[in-house]
């Protein structure tokens, strides 16, 4: 999806299953906060914590929101999902409009 700097993005587990979303670390653009449900610090942090208590999985019902406020392109991933190819990027972006979805 793409979005300008300022929205809040809210993603809702609509799935029996559980989710997350969780933030690729490497890829997020200088400066960009980083981002995962869980409120994790670093990709690193949310995928050795999957699976706990504390491990940001989303389950039906529950939602994650997250405010973009630097340009360029966030992509992001479902831990139990990832080699399913569940993943995605937020594009941040002056002029969402001219953005072609793929
Ligand atoms: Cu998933």
């Amino acid at each position: 999806m793409a979005v300008e700097p300022g929205t809040t993005v809210r993603w809702l587990n609509t799935s029996k299953q559980g989710h997350s979303v969780t933030a690729y670390e490497d890829g997020l653009p200088d400066g960009a906060a980083y981002f995962a449900s869980g409120g994790f610090d670093t990709e690193q942090a949310a995928r050795d914590n999957w699976g706990s208590s504390s491990g940001g999985t989303m389950y039906e019902g529950q939602a994650f929101t997250h405010t973009f406020e630097t340009l360029g392109e966030h992509p992001y991933f479902c831990i139990p999902h990832e080699r399913a190819g569940m993943v995605g990027t937020v594009v941040v972006t002056e002029n969402p409009d001219a953005v072609t979805e793929s």
